[in-house]
């Protein structure tokens, strides 16, 4: 029997962590022979609810899942654990200023960057889902001392499986059928879905899909406003996609990419593209070894893309100065 993977969740009790945990505990996030620990996170007000999520999971007898151990403390939350999810955080009510927003969730995440440094195993990898979810990410980041920006990763995975969906509808084609579709950005409504990289069977999507202003105006938009969307059909924000998002980076991020593709999420820049060195903004990454990663080299951006980019990227850099407070 392999060692247990400890995962750690925040919002644990919440809407995602409700579809989330059931993946993970079921071995579809690390597999059907590798068990889990799962430290589930809640604040006080989610403990009892929280109770009731792990009566559940007892109820599933997956044979995956090993240990249990739902807290309220960050550090016994962070104990030992391979992989933080941090998927909590505090939602916009009616009247909050996004800065305010930013504020509120960004000492949040100062508190889990130093309990993931104080508490974590020495492999841990960090994936931030709580919106905003770059800029707490850049937060956490930042808190959590000692523990290599590599290891820190926002998500866009949703938005890319909403991009590929999308495309593939168009195309009259099976999802699987589209590759090399990068999340630029921030994950927000500036986010930009990159058509022009994309393939569909290998040949570039702009000769499958002749539709330049479908392209361009429409499909863009649906994937930005998709989780609004959402909200709009469903009367709650998505829960299960998001989950699926979170199961898919993860098995991105721990298994070879493969060849000629690649997948998106969040990541530190180093100046690649053009992007300001030390944000969280996503592009394309692979791993060869579901390790290390690598951003790829070469992916052309022509001026429309150019355009796209630099916008999500100058709220980045805004979101960035409303929490310079916030950054040691
Ligand atoms: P819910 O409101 O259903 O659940 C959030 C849970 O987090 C609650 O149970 C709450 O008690 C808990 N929580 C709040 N503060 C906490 C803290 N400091 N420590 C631990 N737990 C805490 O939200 P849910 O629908 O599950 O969404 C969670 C987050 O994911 C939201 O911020 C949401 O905006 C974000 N999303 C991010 C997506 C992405 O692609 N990056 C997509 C889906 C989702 O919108």
């Amino acid at each position: 029997m392999k060692d247990p993977i400890t995962v750690s969740v925040t919002g644990a009790a919440g809407q995602i962590g409700y579809s989330l945990l059931f993946r993970i505990a079921s071995g579809a996030m690390f597999g059907p022979d590798q068990p889990v620990n799962l430290r589930l996170i809640e604040i006080e007000p989610g403990m009892k609810a929280l109770e009731g999520v792990v009566m559940e999971l007892d109820d599933c007898a997956f044979p995956t899942l090993n240990e249990v151990v739902p807290t309220c403390d960050l550090n016994e939350g962070f104990r030992g654990t391979n992989w933080a999810l941090l998927v909590g955080s505090v939602p916009r009510k009616a009247g909050m200023e996004r800065k305010d927003l930013l504020g509120i969730n960004g000492k949040i995440f100062v508190g889990q960057g130093k309990a993931i440094a104080g508490n974590a195993a020495s492999d841990v990898r960090t994936l931030v889902v709580g919106n905003p979810c770059n800029t707490n990410c850049l937060i956490a980041m930042n808190a959590a001392d000692g523990v290599p920006n590599d290891r820190f990763f926002a998500m866009t995975r949703l938005d890319e499986n909403r991009a590929k969906s999308q495309l593939a509808k168009k195309a009259g084609v099976h999802q699987n059928a589209v590759s090399n579709l990068c999340i630029w950005g921030n994950h927000s409504a500036t986010q930009y879905p990159d058509f022009t990289n994309a393939k569909i069977d290998g040949k570039a999507v702009t000769d499958v899909i002749s539709d330049r202003a479908w392209l361009e105006g429409e499909f863009i938009s649906t994937v930005q406003q998709r989780g609004a969307a959402i909200i709009q059909a469903r009367g709650a924000s998505s829960a299960a996609s998001a989950a699926n998002g979170v199961v898919d980076t993860v098995k991105s991020l721990t298994n070879p990419t493969p060849a000629g593709d690649w997948t998106s999420v969040a990541v530190c820049s180093n100046g690649e593209f053009g992007i300001d060195t030390g944000l969280i903004a996503s592009m394309p990454i692979r791993t060869s070894d579901g390790k290390s990663w690598e951003v790829v080299e070469g992916v052309e951006i022509d001026a429309f893309s150019r355009d796209r980019i630099d916008a999500s990227v100058q709220e980045l850099k805004e979101e960035r100065e409303a929490v310079q407070d916030l950054m040691s």
